[in-house]
């Protein structure tokens, strides 16, 4: 059978995908954007982009070289959870997004096997060296907020992203118009003035300078401008889209996996975790990226910056773990405690 768009439609809807397109399998027309953000030195602390895999993103075939299509595909993961938390959004459910679409994106190409014949494909969430939101993008899915964010006009942007490339070819979709229009909130709210002007009129994220990678990517004893900055955030930041007026309405989902169990955590409950209590509680979820070391560092730089001499006893144990980068945060959130009290 030849390969349509409303099988695929069809069973990415039936794999639990709010949204989907496909992108023709090629040169991706961003590659140049991604390599300039590259040798500005945005990505910071972040190696897998910069490294030999950087190259790879040029194209996707590099990943599968018989591949004509790519399959790209959102799930919701917006929740009725508070906004403002420390916790980002993406990471509130009590499972890994990663395995999350990457089992529905088996289950929709098991699907389409059975539909289309035997095909090749290689499925990607989040990890492998392509440039998602730009295939995204080209597939139909949003736009390229100012905030970087693939935004849907309808669904907002609270979503992840998943591709399936495929050695089949299927009509390519066509990118939506930009609706930032005159827009500039998420510009304005950024705390640490991460969203930079890219000279052409557009905007890019600086990862050196944003919450997100602080306290998710970056290892080890944080400069302390950094520390200060980074205020009552412990994993991730969603500020820029928070304010963003096309969240405003965005669309909740009812899927088990991303239901808000670690919204609000309290900061002194997450301090008295032992290392095993950390395993239990966030092995399966997004917070494991940190280890437990980041995650009590992140907790000390939180309760510093709150300035609420209740924490003084967490802090002062803290300060007794043997990891530098927790002791050298909690001995700082120490020291801006007195500064107040
Ligand atoms: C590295 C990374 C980060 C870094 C850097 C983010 C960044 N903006 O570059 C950090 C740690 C900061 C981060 C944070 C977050 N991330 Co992240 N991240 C990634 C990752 C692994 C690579 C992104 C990358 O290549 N960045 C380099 C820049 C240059 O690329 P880019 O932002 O994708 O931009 C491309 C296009 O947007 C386009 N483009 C951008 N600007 C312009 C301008 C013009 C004029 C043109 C023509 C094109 C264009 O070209 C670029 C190159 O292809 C992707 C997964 C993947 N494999 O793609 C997830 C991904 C982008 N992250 C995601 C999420 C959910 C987040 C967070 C919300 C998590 C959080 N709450 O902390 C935040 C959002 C922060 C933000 N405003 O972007 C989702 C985004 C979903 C969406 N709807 O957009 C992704 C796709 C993961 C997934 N599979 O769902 N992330
Ligand atoms: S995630 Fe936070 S720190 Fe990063 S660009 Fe957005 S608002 Fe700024
Ligand atoms: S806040 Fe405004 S400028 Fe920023 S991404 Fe949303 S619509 Fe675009």
């Amino acid at each position: 059978m030849t390969p349509d768009r409303a099988a695929f439609a069809a069973a990415a809807q039936r794999a639990g995908f709010a949204l989907c397109g496909v992108a023709q399998a090629g040169a991706v027309a961003d590659y140049p954007v991604y390599q300039q953000w590259v040798s500005d030195g945005m990505a910071g602390p972040m190696e897998y982009l910069t490294d030999h895999r950087a190259a790879l993103r040029a194209d996707p075939r590099s990943l599968l070289p018989s591949a004509r299509s790519v399959l790209c595909v959102g799930r919701l993961y917006n929740t009725n959870g508070p906004s403002g938390s420390a916790i980002s959004r993406y990471a509130w459910g009590p499972e890994d997004y990663h395995d999350v679409l990457r089992r529905a994106l088996q289950g929709m190409v098991d699907e389409l096997l059975s539909a289309w014949g035997s095909f090749e494909y290689r499925i990607c969430v989040d990890t492998a060296p392509v440039l998602e939101r730009s295939l995204a993008r080209e597939a139909g899915l949003g736009w390229i907020g100012r905030n970087t964010c693939l935004i849907n006009q309808p669904a907002g942007s609270w979503f992840f992203l998943g591709e399936v490339l495929i050695s089949l070819k299927l009509t390519p979709d066509m990118p939506p118009p930009d609706r930032c229009g005159s827009c500039r909130r998420c510009i304005d709210a950024c705390p640490t003035q991460a969203l930079v002007p890219d000279g052409e009129g557009g905007w890019r994220l600086d990862g050196r300078q944003c919450i997100s990678t602080w306290t998710i990517e970056q290892r080890g004893v944080l400069p302390e401008e950094h520390r200060a900055a980074s205020g009552g955030h412990v994993f991730g930041c969603d500020i820029c889209q928070e304010v963003c007026p096309w969240n405003r309405r965005a669309p909740v989902t009812g899927e088990a996996a991303f239901q808000p169990a670690n919204a609000d955590p309290d900061p002194a409950e997450l301090a008295a975790l032992s290392p095993e209590e950390f395993r239990a509680r966030f092995r399966k979820t997004p917070l494991w990226r940190t280890k437990y070391s980041g995650l009590l560092r992140n907790v000390a730089t939180a309760m510093g910056n709150a300035r609420d001499p209740r924490y003084r006893e967490h802090l002062q144990r803290l300060a007794e773990i043997e990891d530098e980068s927790v002791r050298t945060h909690a001995e700082w959130a120490l020291a801006r405690l007195e500064e107040e009290t």
